[in-house]
């Protein structure tokens, strides 16, 4: 619009000009071009005259009228010559052609004697004029009077004109479109400097010096650039409390203007056909839990598969739908896939291969070769639309798990300026166990196309490492956390995943922690003095929901007097469940669940109630506050976000975390009872020791583990990730132009 505003000042003075020298130039061209012929006819004139004279002054001493007639005649046979004719000194018509006007007789002529041009307008057309004195014997004895048609100078100067108006109006049109588009780049110009200078590239200026002897001084600045950004990571300390409106600022500044599209197989928002029509429903992931408060605060795209049964109902045409419903902060783009697509991508690559690959849960990895193609062929189209979601050629992509390894590499080719952040929601095995893959130096090629790769902890980067450096022909710089590998680095570096710390408001409408416990007691029909154990899971083998059964039967064996006073309240969200190994495994829990019940329970009592349904944050926000101790058993977890929603539940600091030494939360959450799941000994005296602690110490470690989760929340995990991922930004364009300067 500006740019246009801009144009137009431009270009309405350009077209007034325009109109003014048609107007003025046109009557002028008129004058010119009767003067150019005028002149012509004359000069023409003289030359018949003059070779006229001599036969016609001859004829005329002899009286001859015939020649004379004959001899006009002939003359006029020239095709501009109209007629000729001959005036006696008295102004009578001695003789003419017989083309001669009737009514201009010698009245038009000259004066008799006198040479002369003139211009008249006959009923034939207009005539030029040209008068020529003949002299016989010394005296002047008539005039010849040439009659030439001046019509076609009349047409000529018509097209003159005609063309002269075309060459305005073409001259006028290129003006505007040179105009126009010098116009456009240099506002272009003018915003990308704008844009560049708000990310601070304008401190940084192309330095114009000579090369080579430079180059030592350009290696040096490189690897003190490099060694600035490595303290900088390591020595962040202290860094302030994160949350929404500090990851707002963070994108408003140091990555001002840059677009977010973040890229996942699950979707945030699932709208489904139900009882009352479209409803929308937010479905059990831990991913969508700690991408989604980044999305709100930072107003992108994100692009996912649409899996719902309503979800095509509730896009435009562009398959796009603003979401959260209640504010529609951001774009959620859905990609369809057909069964077949979900079957060998979903299901079977990133399911049954990926998934117990990179959990040490002991389930046979799957591969054929039906599925890799599959997956290859998704991830190939997810990649085709994010390039065709950005908005820019370098946006920030966020690409999340497993699902998409190849699409970092993909998406590096069609947006080569790209920043490229990976986040690996779930662990990374050791190099010989991943090694089993038949595909694994393409899926490290693909993951490698990224900017930032990142994990939960230093350990799944360390395993990551370790892989590359087996299975492809890289440079590994363990000082640097970096991987170079085809003329591209990668950064790899741990970022504790969070959630969204609740704010006072949301804490302070929440129902109060009696309240709680007497609905879940009410539901699940326990009694007053009931101990409650809760377990809130994706129904997946990987969750040690088995471990975890088998550790409250030996507790309940170990402690006969908890028998019909504990319980554990199982919640095991419905997932995968088109894969064998999930149907087998959560039958296995059925019955077990069954088999402890049969054994422990009574009238009235069931040490278990597995619930595997699919539940709302209001009932799970019940439940963990209702709760004596939260049991997360996980055989393997990238991180495990169920512990860390517990204690931000818990603003009473009652209640006890158990946690799984094998979930990445074991590493920042210490104040919890760390237990090895497959140990059911240590697990179930763990269990124990959490549902008798005294509310003292129960106090002292909430306390603490709530300020822990409070201070590393979901904003600090997306905070340091874009954070570094602007100072790579910052850094490779230093180092392009420390580049351009060493080469001169
Ligand atoms: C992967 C990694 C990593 C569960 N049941 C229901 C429900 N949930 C929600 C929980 C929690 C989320 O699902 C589960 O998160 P986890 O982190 O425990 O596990 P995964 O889904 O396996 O997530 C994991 C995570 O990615 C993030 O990086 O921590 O290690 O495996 O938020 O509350 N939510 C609703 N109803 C349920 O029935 N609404």
């Amino acid at each position: 619009m500006k740019t246009f505003r801009l144009q137009l000042r431009f270009l309405l003075p350009l077209a007034l000009v325009l109109v003014a020298a048609a107007y003025l130039s046109l009557p002028l061209v008129d004058q010119l071009t009767q003067r150019w012929f005028s002149r012509d006819l004359d000069i023409r004139g003289r030359l018949i005259a003059n070779a006229l004279a001599d036969p016609l002054t001859q004829a005329l001493a002899e009286g001859a009228s015939p020649r004379v007639q004959a001899l006009l005649e002939r003359t006029v046979r020239d095709e501009r010559l109209l007629a000729l004719g001959l005036c006696a000194p008295d102004g009578r018509l001695l003789q003419a052609s017989s083309a001669f006007p009737s009514e201009l007789g010698c009245r038009a002529a000259a004066p008799a004697g006198s040479e002369l041009s003139a211009l008249h307008r006959t009923d034939g057309g207009p005539v030029h004029l040209r008068t020529q004195p003949l002299v016989i014997g010394g005296s002047h004895s008539a005039d010849l009077v040439l009659v030439h048609d001046f019509s076609f100078v009349e047409h000529r100067s018509q097209d003159t004109r005609r063309y002269l108006l075309y060459l305005i109006v073409a001259m006028g049109a290129s003006m505007a479109l040179i105009t126009m588009i010098v116009a456009q780049l240099s506002w272009r110009g003018w915003v990308a400097g704008a844009r560049a200078l708000l990310r601070g590239e304008g401190l940084v200026r192309p330095l114009a010096a000579p090369a080579p002897e430079l180059a030592p001084l350009a290696a040096e600045l490189r690897s003190r650039l490099r060694r600035l950004e490595d303290e900088y990571r390591r020595a962040r300390g202290p860094e302030g409390p994160w949350d929404a409106p500090r990851l707002r600022q963070l994108l408003g500044t140091e990555l001002s203007g840059q677009e977010v599209i973040v890229v996942s197989n699950r979707e945030p928002y699932i709208h489904e056909h139900g009882a009352g029509g479209l409803e929308v429903k937010r479905p059990a992931s831990g991913l969508v839990t700690a991408v989604e408060p980044v999305m709100r605060a930072c107003a992108g795209t994100w692009v996912a598969h649409g899996s719902g049964s309503g979800d095509r109902d509730a896009v435009d045409s562009g398959d796009r739908v603003r979401v959260p419903p209640e504010s529609g902060d951001y774009t959620l783009r859905r990609i369809w896939l057909t069964e077949e697509e979900e079957r060998g991508y979903y299901y079977g690559f990133a399911n049954e291969g990926l998934w117990p690959l990179c959990h040490v849960a002991h389930v046979r990895p799957v591969f054929r070769q039906s599925d890799w193609d599959s997956y290859r062929a998704v991830n190939q189209r997810f990649a085709d639309a994010v390039a065709a979601e950005a908005r820019s050629e370098d946006p920030i992509v966020l690409v999340q798990d497993y699902h998409f390894a190849l699409l970092p590499a993909m998406l590096r080719e069609r947006l080569p300026a790209a920043t490229i952040i990976t986040f690996w929601h779930i662990p990374w095995p050791n190099p010989e166990f991943f090694g089993i893959c038949p595909w694994a130096p393409e899926l490290l090629r693909g993951m490698l196309g990224s900017t930032i790769l990142g994990f939960h902890t230093r350990h799944h980067c360390r395993n990551f490492m370790e892989t590359v450096d087996r299975q492809l022909e890289a440079r590994i710089e363990p000082e640097h956390d970096t991987i170079f590998h085809e003329g591209k680095e990668t950064l790899i570096e741990n970022y504790p995943i969070s959630i969204d710390w609740p704010s006072e408001q949301a804490a302070a409408a929440w129902p109060p922690v009696p309240v709680c416990r007497d609905r879940v007691r009410e539901h699940f029909g326990l009694g007053p003095d009931a101990l409650i154990a809760v377990g809130v899971d994706r129904f997946d083998y990987t969750k040690g929901i088995l471990e975890r059964l088998y550790a409250v039967e030996r507790m309940l064996e170990k402690h006969p007097e908890l028998r019909g006073r504990f319980s554990l309240v199982q919640i095991a969200a419905p997932t995968r469940s088109a894969l064998d190994e999930y149907r087998a495994f959560q039958r296995r829990i059925s019955d077990l669940a069954e088999r402890i019940n049969a054994r422990f329970g009574g009238p009235g009592h069931a040490p278990v109630h597995l619930v595997a349904e699919h539940h709302d944050h209001a009932a799970l926000l019940e439940l963990y506050r209702a709760a004596d101790a939260c049991v997360v058993t996980s055989l393997h977890d990238g991180m495990n976000l169920v512990s860390k929603e517990f204690v931000a539940t818990r603003d009473d600091e009652q209640g006890v975390l158990v946690l799984s030494r094998f979930a990445g939360a074991a590493r920042e959450m210490t104040e919890a009872l760390i237990v090895n799941p497959y140990h059911v000994e240590e697990t179930a005296d763990a269990l124990h020791r959490a549902i008798t602690m005294p509310p003292q110490e129960q106090r002292e470690r909430m306390a603490s583990l709530r300020s822990t989760v409070h201070e590393f929340n979901v904003f600090r995990w997306a905070g340091r990730m874009l954070g570094d991922a602007a100072r790579v930004r910052l850094r490779e364009r230093i180092a392009q132009r420390v580049e351009g300067m060493s080469h001169g």
